[in-house]
């Protein structure tokens, strides 16, 4: 039997077969990296960036670092997914309170398509690293509204339906610092603004990712489960490693984890994943993907500086998380 994607048929997405001297399952698109790290005004750096389907093409809230290395995020257009003209200015969202609106830095966005519009999940400075959350309809007017958690946390993600009646959410709690632990938790909300009943998912394992872990793109539903990409790290005796992996999650209750594969899918080794800002750092916030042939395009950060992009496919991608599988 095999694994198909639940969602919409996109057959305009970026796709290349795997080099036949290839035998990964996630495989690097030949024209990477896609963003240089100067492909907007006053970037130092334009990478952990996460993109969807907009009107027949496509939109993004892009990670840009200026060259006052503020952390800031950008909205990005496409007409082909891997061309982007990016914003010279950062967002300036809409809000109410002072409060949630005082802006100490944002950084490595997710974007999820729920309900009736396009909600955005980032970093958000609040007295230390927290879950921001917005939304827009146009990726022209971004909305903003509470904070998702208490400091300190990162890495979170939203589930592109409700599950059980509620929004739900991954993150990662965390610290004030460069964060040596991290463990993936679920939390729920009847309204998107209050978060609770949190439930864990799964922490580090040996090797790639035995220092922490995140989620990475918006889940994708399966036939058999939802299908998560997630970061995973490794402390060398040269700092932090960023490689992707894979997992399986149950449909109704995804804190339960019903496969997970031991090793990673994709892990820094080009030469734009191995130097930039912050070397050795695969990082990926966004999937778009094709229900009709399974077909999955995965952006990812490169070194903290470019944005890059790999390709799996989903049956494929299944099949070698369930022959690697290691709870
Ligand atoms: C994490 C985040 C990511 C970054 C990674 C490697 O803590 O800041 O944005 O890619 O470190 O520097």
């Amino acid at each position: 039997m095999s694994n198909t994607i639940i969602g919409d048929s996109l057959p305009n997405i970026p796709w290349e077969d795997r080099p036949a001297d290839s035998d990964a399952v996630a495989w690097r698109y030949s024209g990477n990296p896609i963003i240089p790290r100067n492909a907007a005004p006053r970037a130092n750096s334009i990478f952990n960036s996460a993109v969807v389907p907009f009107k027949g093409a496509f939109a993004g809230v892009f990670r840009v670092d200026d060259t006052a290395r503020q952390m800031q995020i950008r909205v990005g257009r496409s007409q082909d997914a891997i061309h982007w003209e990016i914003a010279p200015e950062p967002i300036d969202f809409v809000c109410d309170d002072p409060e949630i609106a005082r802006v100490e830095y944002r950084y490595d966005p997710r974007v999820c398509w729920l309900e009736d519009r396009y909600y955005v999940t980032w970093c958000n400075g609040y007295h230390g690293p927290t879950i921001g959350v917005g939304y827009t309809y146009d990726f022209k007017t971004f909305y903003q509204t509470e904070n998702a958690f208490l400091p300190f946390n990162r890495n979170g993600v939203l589930f592109p339906r409700k599950i059980n009646g509620k929004y739900a959410m991954f993150s990662r709690p965390s610290d004030n610092g460069h964060t040596p632990f991290g463990d993936i938790y679920y939390s729920e909300s009847p309204d998107m603004i209050h978060w609770g009943r949190h439930r864990y998912v799964m922490g580090t394992k040996g090797g790639w990712q035995s220092t922490k872990v995140g989620a990475g793109p918006t889940p994708i539903e399966t036939t058999e489960g939802w299908l998560l990409i997630y970061h995973g790290v490794l402390t060398s005796c040269n700092g932090f490693v960023y490689s992707m992996g894979a997992a399986l999650l149950d449909i109704d209750e995804p804190w339960k984890v019903i496969y997970r594969a031991r090793p990673y899918i994709l892990a820094p080794q080009t030469l734009y994943e191995c130097v930039g800002d912050v070397p050795n750092v695969a990082f990926p916030c966004a999937t778009l993907h094709d229900a009709d042939t399974g077909r999955i395009a995965i952006y990812y950060g490169g070194a903290d500086t470019v944005v890059a992009l790999a390709f799996t496919q989903v049956d494929e991608l299944t099949g070698f998380v369930k022959a690697n599988a290691e709870l």
